[in-house]
């Protein structure tokens, strides 16, 4: 693991860092806009006080902080990085294969850096079964991961595209907490609410500290979900979104596409139809989430 010295400092110094995922930016945005967002998103933790941890695996080495060469390389078209959830990390270190990493794959990675808070997008969750198909197999690795990594995760729900009940069930049965930042319901990614309800409401980073440092203390040694709604004015008319939603899934059905690229698939077909409506709602709550995580990050260094 090569950490680089802006981040290992932070972390000798006892300073907020906050991990960033590379997948969101190789796999889930457009290159070119991909790269603006790298660069946005260190940003935005900067701002907020903290120090941020982009994560990838390059040369077969996992990189926890990027140079602006690395950002680069990740975000390059055409750059055909693997997608690396948490069991392929070891193959694409011993492989040498480059590779950006999904939420499980970068909570534990940061967990074993050091690093307890993690911004970013959509949680990958729990997918509809295929067309004739009784149920899904497809179940994002990041729920089990998020089960036995003590980390908190800022994302914005996850997207309709998935199983969104099923989703907050297994949460349940992985024994991790989910808490709605100043809202009561499970937010859908590009809508503010799901019409699910949540346990727990949390108001500030105060009050999300104060429960994760409970949970470590008291809990199953699960991570901690903290869920936080688009910001209203970047949030997807329902028609658009519904429109989106439906076309999105017939063309993964019609294309036959299944596991890991059902969701790079959907992104794009979002991004493409809604002649980029999605890009920027993707992007304001991705930047929202980091800032907030920050948030959180200094809230448990100074408290
Ligand atoms: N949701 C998004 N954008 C993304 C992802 C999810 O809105 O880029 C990425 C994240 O990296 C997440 C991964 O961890 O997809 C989940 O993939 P899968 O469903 O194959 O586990
Ligand atoms: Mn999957």
């Amino acid at each position: 693991m090569r950490i680089t010295d802006e981040v290992a400092g932070a972390l000798a110094d006892r300073l907020p860092v906050v991990a960033l995922e590379s997948t969101l930016l190789a796999h889930g945005l457009p290159p070119g806009r991909n790269r603006e967002v790298a660069t946005e998103v260190e940003n935005a933790v900067r701002a907020a006080g903290a120090v941020p941890a982009t994560i990838a695996v390059l040369d077969g080495q996992i990189r926890v902080g990027l140079t602006g060469t690395e950002l680069d390389r990740l975000c390059a078209a055409g750059s055909g990085l693997a997608k690396l959830s948490a069991r392929d990390l070891g193959p694409a270190i011993a492989l040498h294969h480059d590779g950006a990493t999904t939420i499980a794959g970068t909570s534990v990675i940061a967990h074993a850096a050091g690093i307890p808070v993690f911004g970013t997008g959509g949680l990958g969750g729990v997918h509809l079964p295929p067309p004739g198909d009784a149920l899904s197999w497809d179940v994002s690795a990041d729920l089990d991961v998020l089960s036995s990594t003590p980390i908190t995760v800022v994302c914005s729900g996850v997207k309709s595209v998935l199983d969104i009940s099923a989703t907050i069930e297994v949460l349940e049965t992985r024994s991790v907490p989910v808490l709605g930042y100043r809202t009561g319901f499970f937010p859908a990614f590009y809508r503010r609410e799901s019409r699910f309800a949540l346990s727990w409401r949390v108001e500030t980073p105060e009050e999300v500290a104060a429960v994760v440092r409970a949970h470590r203390e008291h809990g199953p040694g699960s991570g901690v979900l903290l869920t936080n709604p688009i910001p209203a004015a970047d949030e997807m008319s329902q028609d658009l979104h519904d429109r989106l939603l439906a076309e999105g899934m017939a063309r993964v059905a019609e294309d036959g596409v299944r596991g890991g690229d059902v969701t790079p698939v959907l992104l794009d077909h979002f991004h493409t139809a809604s002649a980029g409506v999605s890009l920027d709602a993707n992007v304001a709550l991705v930047l929202s989430n980091v800032t907030l995580a920050a948030e959180v990050a200094v809230a448990l260094h100074t408290s």
